[in-house]
């Protein structure tokens, strides 16, 4: 088949009534339209502001941009044939190779039909008395559903810091979420790049080898395992098909949505040598399992730094510079406290005579300048910066969407102290509003496809069942919501995962953005169970009319 990744507007184009509105096209857009129009029977729509499907991976074209969840498991399970007619190419799949999924699935479940493209949502207000959601658009249009759904993603609103000068800047600049989709020819360019999260320690490796130079100007220094990436072999492919039940199965079961399990035992109750072993091993395999080799990493600060070392000796031993490595080691947070990047060749990269590293804690930016960037110590030219600064992560693609609920109440004041959710699903005022994937949901603690599939069938089942029932409106209780944030507060509180300072989890990367922990940390299949209860009770905690 064909695929192409942009299609001609929805053949619904005149359409203004719908029975729901679905704002995004990526992963959760596309499986949300699915389950409204073909299992539901209802008149479903996706706006979607970019001119293709992808969500995330429609923007996110930085140099090395791929993904750090294994491909196998990086995709839908709710359809059998997509899954046996699919395969990936490489263990983690590049951003077009998961384009090209996306669209696989859309023209598969012949999806587009239904999708708006190039449909920018500008606001949302809810109308008590017609219990109906009006959603604006850029260009002019006004549309009304009974139910929004938000598939907006929780890394969709790129952050770019206020830099002094930039404007001055003679050179071009651009961030990593909205790379230029022509790309951008680097050779013979020096280059700076702000940030060393998961994406500025994918891009490093590849821009370091295209241009002619690459400055790193680093903030934190992080931890990072090897990618160990690679072309995914016929058997393995077979072997997965065959194995997909048991896969998923896994998938859910867990903590994360991965599917493999997290070690039983601590990593304080084997000997320094077996500990050095399990970990050798987890460092030979590769990715994100590492942090499973033991149960205890993100609970207990003495086992978190049983892996904090090893992997601060490791940098040690690949960069060759010892004063470059001290510079790359973290020592402000333990490992995987921040979302752990996985890497191909990062480290290796300070070995290069074309790269430089700047401490920009012991050498703040003061501005950027025409020619480059000055620090407290020198100016470097540069003719090409780099943001790799991250996104205003989970809540700030909702907030954007200028949403009013239930009398007129702002989506932006009621979060203002901080998102305030039930279940990440559904937030108080917010009637018949819901956000998949929304913050206080595992969400990006989890492999994204498998936390999304669970929201949009929750979603999809309580529509189905208030459609059976004749009810028309669903809130959530503010007294539901603030025990969920306190839940979700404790659920952090049981992990390190709050102690990470400088973590985008607790939205400390955006200036005056509230220190708040957002993801549900107290583990996804935890999570389902919850969410499960509550629906067989009949939705408790939800006002229902
Ligand atoms: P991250 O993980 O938020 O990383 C952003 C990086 O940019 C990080 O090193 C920040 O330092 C740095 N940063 C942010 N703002 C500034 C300013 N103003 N000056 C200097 N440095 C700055 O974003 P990513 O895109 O790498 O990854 C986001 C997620 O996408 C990732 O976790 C995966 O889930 C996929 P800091 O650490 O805040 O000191």
């Amino acid at each position: 088949m064909a695929i192409k990744e942009s299609t001609a507007p929805a053949v619904n184009g005149a359409s203004r009534q719908f029975d729901a509105i679905i704002i995004g096209a990526g992963f959760s857009g596309l499986y949300q339209l699915h389950k409204l129009r073909d299992d539901l029977g209802l008149n479903a729509v996706i706006l979607e502001k970019a001119d293709g499907v992808g969500g995330t991976w429609y923007w996110n074209r930085y140099p090395g941009a791929r993904c750090d969840s294994e491909s196998y498991y990086y995709c839908y399970s709710f359809n059998k044939e997509i899954e046996q007619e699919w395969s990936w190419s490489e263990r983690y799949p590049e951003h077009p190779e998961i384009r090209k999924y996306l669209n696989f699935v859309a023209d598969k479940l012949d999806l587009k039909r239904d999708i708006r493209l190039n449909t920018e949502v500008t606001s949302a207000a809810f109308d008590d008395a017609t219990n109906t959601w009006t959603v604006r658009t850029k260009d002019g249009q006004s549309l009304s559903a009974p139910f929004l759904i938000t598939a907006v993603g929780c890394l969709s609103t790129a952050n770019v810091p206020q830099m002094k000068g930039l404007e001055t800047f003679e050179g071009k600049w651009y961030h990593t979420g909205l790379w230029p989709h022509e790309g951008v020819d680097l050779t013979g360019k020096r280059v700076g790049q702000i940030g060393t999260g998961s994406t500025g320690i994918q891009a490093a490796p590849v821009i370091a080898e295209q241009s002619q130079h690459l400055t790193v100007f680093q903030r934190t220094a992080n931890y990072s395992i090897p990618a160990r990436n690679g072309p995914v072999t016929a058997e393995e492919v077979k072997h997965t098909r065959e194995n997909y039940d048991d896969i998923w199965k896994l998938a859910r079961a867990g903590t994360n949505g991965h599917p493999f399990s997290i070690s039983t035992q601590s990593a304080l109750s084997v000997s320094d040598a077996e500990r050095q072993e399990i970990y050798e091993k987890a460092w030979e395999r590769g990715g994100l399992r590492f942090r499973a080799s033991f149960s205890d990493v993100l609970q207990n600060a003495d086992a978190n730094l049983t892996a904090s070392d090893f992997l601060r000796d490791k940098i040690k031993t690949v960069v060759k510079n010892p004063e470059i490595a001290e510079m790359l080691t973290p020592r402000d947070h333990g490992f995987a406290t921040k979302r752990p990047p996985i890497d191909s060749g990062y480290f290796e990269t300070f070995n290069r005579d074309n790269v430089l590293l700047v401490d920009i804690k012991a050498e703040p930016i003061v501005e950027v300048t025409p020619k480059g960037i000055r620090t407290t110590r020198q100016e470097y030219e540069l003719d090409i910066i780099v943001f790799a600064t991250g996104f205003d992560a989970l809540t700030g693609p909702l907030v954007n969407l200028n949403i009013s609920g239930s009398h007129g109440a702002k989506l932006k004041d009621e979060w203002a102290a901080g998102p305030r959710t039930y279940l990440g699903l559904q937030s108080p005022k917010f009637p018949n509003l819901f956000t998949i994937t929304g913050p206080g949901s595992p969400s990006v603690l989890c492999n994204m496809p498998i936390a999304i599939e669970q929201h949009v069938d929750w979603i999809t089942d309580c529509i189905r069942q208030m459609r059976d029932k004749g009810l028309k409106r669903i809130e959530a209780d503010t007294d539901s919501a603030e025990k969920w944030v306190a839940h979700v507060n404790e659920a952090a509180d049981a992990t390190l995962l709050p102690m990470a300072s400088s973590s985008w989890y607790l939205g400390a990367n955006v200036p005056g953005k509230p220190r708040v922990f957002m993801p549900y940390a107290g583990g996804f299949a935890r999570y389902t169970a919850i969410c499960n209860d509550v629906a067989q009770s009949g939705y408790r905690g939800f006002a229902l009319s």
